[in-house]
């Protein structure tokens, strides 16, 4: 089992290697994507002096204080456009560093591609000379999934489900600065299960909306049955845990938007966005893929299971991932 997954997995590497480009993670740079459908720039050309500059207006910006970013640079042919975007709980501080980060790390693994995406933890950059505001993009898709197993598949899918739609019914209705939602719910077996989800705010509520069905859609591809899973396409991204993963500040600015006084306890699922204790990391790894449509059907069995889990004590889940990327639209 161990060795067939490995073979399978060192055949889906090899079949992508010479399509895409492959990356062994950074501690929280998770994947990046480089484009090869729109071409190359050159060394010096009027759209790399565009993108730096672009990139740097970005990294330099001191005005936005909402942790998204969708700026672009030049004319014509040469207009470079730019989406950065920072997960919803994270403070003015990190969500900077976070972009500067990726800037640097995305420049140097897609030094020439007119088209590029990074995800880190907690914030994305993507630069393209297309235009990419407020346009929903799910083509590209990278997940990420705890090892741990869920022993009560049945209800803690139902809560899942539930908590999902209600975050989902919250992020959408965001303003055009903020689509993002953060929440948990009591699952079996004595449980807290937690969840996030964020669109570009740039997106519309219907697009926000159908972006996040499509992904929570795909959970059944790489999180079946799992305790924690993370799924993430341009435009919107979810992640769920059975530990709480976000900041405590994350739903400080997001009141449902008209709460009755509830009267009576709330029936479960609890979905509850009071946040008081502290995360904890449990040790295991997450493991990850952005996958193929040519290979989705062996994607989906190998669940990357070829690598072992117990080297978990050491880090919580940066060593042990591995990324296909998905290359067309589905
Ligand atoms: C773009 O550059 C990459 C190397 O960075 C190369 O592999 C690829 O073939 C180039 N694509 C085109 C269309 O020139
Ligand atoms: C790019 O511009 C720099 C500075 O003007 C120059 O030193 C370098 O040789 C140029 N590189 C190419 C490939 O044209
Ligand atoms: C931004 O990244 C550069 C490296 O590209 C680094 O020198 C600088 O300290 C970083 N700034 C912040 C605020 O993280
Ligand atoms: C983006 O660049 C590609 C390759 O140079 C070009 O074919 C395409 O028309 C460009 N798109 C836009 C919107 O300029
Ligand atoms: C989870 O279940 C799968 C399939 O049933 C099994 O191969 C795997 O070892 C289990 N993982 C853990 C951490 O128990
Ligand atoms: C950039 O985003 C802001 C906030 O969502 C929006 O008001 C603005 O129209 C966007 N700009 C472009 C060029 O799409
Ligand atoms: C972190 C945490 O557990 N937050 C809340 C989750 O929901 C329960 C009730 O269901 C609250 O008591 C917690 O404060």
């Amino acid at each position: 089992m161990a060795i067939g997954s490995s073979r399978l997995f060192f055949f889906l590497l090899c079949a992508l290697a010479h399509l895409t480009t492959l990356t062994v993670a950074q501690p929280n740079f998770l994947y990046h994507f480089c484009s090869d459908q729109l071409g190359n720039y050159t060394t010096n050309s009027t759209y790399q002096k565009n993108l730096n500059t672009l990139l740097s207006s970005i990294t330099s910006n001191s005005e936005i204080n909402y942790g998204f970013y969708n700026f672009s640079a030049g004319q014509n042919s040469d207009k470079v456009n730019a989406i950065a975007l920072c997960s919803g709980d994270v403070n003015l501080d990190a969500c900077r560093s976070c972009i500067n980060d990726s800037v640097s790390e995305l420049k140097q693994s897609c030094p020439n591609q007119k088209e590029a995406i990074g995800q880190y933890d907690k914030c994305m950059l993507r630069y393209s000379n297309r235009t990419i505001f407020g346009v929903m993009d799910s083509s590209r898709k990278f997940y990420m999934w705890n090892t741990e197993n869920v022993s009560s598949v049945d209800q803690f899918n139902q809560v899942l489900r539930t908590l999902l739609e209600s975050l989902r019914s919250r992020a959408a209705s965001g303003s055009s600065l903020r689509k993002f939602a953060a929440g948990n719910a009591t699952a079996p077996d004595f449980k807290m299960l937690y969840a996030l989800v964020q669109c570009t705010p740039d997106l519309s509520k219907e697009d926000c909306t159908d972006c996040l069905i499509r992904i929570t859609g795909l959970i059944p591809k790489c999180c079946d049955r799992k305790e924690g899973g993370r799924v993430f396409v341009p435009s919107c991204n979810l992640r769920f845990e059975i530990y709480r993963f976000y900041e405590p500040t994350a739903d400080v600015e997001l009141t449902p938007p008209s709460p009755p006084p509830l009267l009576s306890p709330p029936p479960p699922p609890n979905i509850n966005t009071a946040i008081t204790e502290v995360p904890s990391e449990p040790a295991f790894f997450m493991h990850s893929s952005v996958e193929s449509d040519m290979l989705s059907s062996q994607d989906h069995n190998s669940g990357a299971t070829g690598f072992s889990q117990s080297k978990s004590e050491v880090e919580p889940f940066s060593a042990n991932e591995v990324s296909i990327t998905e290359l067309y639209p589905r």
